[in-house]
């Protein structure tokens, strides 16, 4: 028997409904609800001030944006691209939609790729990197950046789980060719959907614009084989509300991190999988790396009893899901299968009361303490 309110793995940020519904009055005026309205138009500056970004391109959703960022790069189809497989999903199946092919390299403690083992991966056909600052954790972007130099290879950064982060004095999409964030609803900064992908130039620009709106140039001219990946203005709208709200949730969500390991630190058996350095956090989600795959188990279990969902983001490694049967199974991905088994993402948003983390807590010790 289920005990307790359900907690949810996390729980979207919403702003004051007022707020949202003023900001929507306007589209009952001009009508014009999606395909780079106003609001649109306004958030992408926004989103560049904030960022400090030269360019924002918005897309319905962080998935595209890394479709399209790679598909704006033309590679030759069954090119190689050296990636993570600890990760969501959505990473693997960018690089397989552009007909390309992905080569999975181990990750680190940090649970990012692990640069070292990148070049022996290299081959003639490789063209691109794409690494993920899993849960915010920020790869080695310059060990990265001189592998990628010196073998002359594109990199891409899947930051969909890193917005409003700074690493090493700069914002983290200011690192690679290209980096994209996801402003899912589950994400720290929504849009309900979206996504963007972050230029350095205006050329990146306009090409990632004419990919989103299906290769149009004008009414008369196609010049490419793109998708309708357009945020439409409803969600151009919930993030111009939400932007404001985003430190405010950063705070908060520093505050439930804090009471986790504050509560978490002297119990044996577990260590947490967040990097302690980063410059600048965006909190997005406390996972915790159990000494076993039976006491990861146990704990997801006790905590489903209790109606408490954490979630084992990222098990299966996006390499073993059942889609590619047995085809990645010999590569040496040892670390990563090792914390994809232990894994575990506990409950995490900006209005997690104390007392709930504080029943979480007790909940993991007991577990962690009859094992
Ligand atoms: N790259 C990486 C590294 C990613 O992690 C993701 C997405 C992407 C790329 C692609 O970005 P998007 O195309 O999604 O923008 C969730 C999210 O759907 C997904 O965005 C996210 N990563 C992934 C890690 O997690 P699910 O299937 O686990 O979500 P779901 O529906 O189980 O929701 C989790 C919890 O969130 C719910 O229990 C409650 C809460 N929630 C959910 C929704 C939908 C809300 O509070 N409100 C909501 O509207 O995938």
């Amino acid at each position: 028997m289920r005990t307790g309110k359900e907690i949810l793995v996390t729980r979207s940020s919403m702003p004051p409904i007022e707020e949202y519904i003023d900001m929507i009055k306007q589209l009952w005026d001009s009508h014009w609800i999606t395909n780079m309205g106003t609001l649109h138009n306004q958030l992408e500056k926004e989103l560049e001030t904030f960022l400090g970004e030269n360019y924002v391109q918005l897309t319905v959703n962080g998935h595209m944006a890394l479709e399209l960022a790679i598909q704006s790069m033309n590679f030759a189809a069954g090119s190689e691209v050296i990636t993570t497989p600890f990760t969501f999903v959505s990473t693997t199946y960018a690089i397989i939609r552009n007909r390309l092919e992905p080569v999975f390299c181990d990750i680190k403690e940090d649970l990012t790729i692990d640069e070292s083992k990148i070049e022996d991966l290299i081959t003639e056909k490789t063209v691109a990197v794409v690494p993920v600052h899993v849960y915010g954790n920020p790869c080695n972007v310059e060990g990265i950046e001189e592998i990628a130099k010196r073998h002359n290879l594109k990199v891409i950064y899947d930051a969909a789980h890193a917005f409003g982060e700074c690493h090493h004095g700069k914002g983290i999409s200011a690192y690679g060719d290209l980096s994209i964030f996801s402003f899912h609803a589950t994400k720290v900064y929504n849009t309900i959907e979206g996504g963007a992908v972050c230029c350095r130039n205006e050329e990146q620009y306009k090409k990632l614009y004419n990919l989103k709106n299906f290769g149009i140039q004008s009414e008369e001219l196609v010049t490419d084989v793109g998708s309708n990946a357009k945020m439409n203005e409803f969600s151009a709208a919930m993030g111009l509300c939400n932007i404001k709200h985003f430190e405010n949730e950063r705070v908060k969500r520093k505050g439930v991190v804090e009471q986790y390991k504050e509560l978490l630190c002297d119990l044996g058996q577990i260590t947490f999988g967040i990097n302690e350095d980063i410059e600048k956090s965006n909190y997005a989600y406390f996972p915790v790396i159990f000494e076993t795959e039976e006491l990861r188990n146990r704990v997801y279990e006790n905590l489903a009893k209790n109606n408490i969902r954490a979630r084992k983001y990222f098990y299966p490694l996006t390499s073993d899901v059942a889609y590619f049967g047995d085809k990645y199974s010999s590569m040496d991905l040892k670390r990563a299968r090792y914390y994809s088994d232990r894994i575990l993402v506990l409950p995490l948003y900006a209005d997690l009361p104390s007392a709930d983390v504080e029943r979480i807590v007790l909940i993991v010790k007991e577990t962690v303490q009859k094992y």
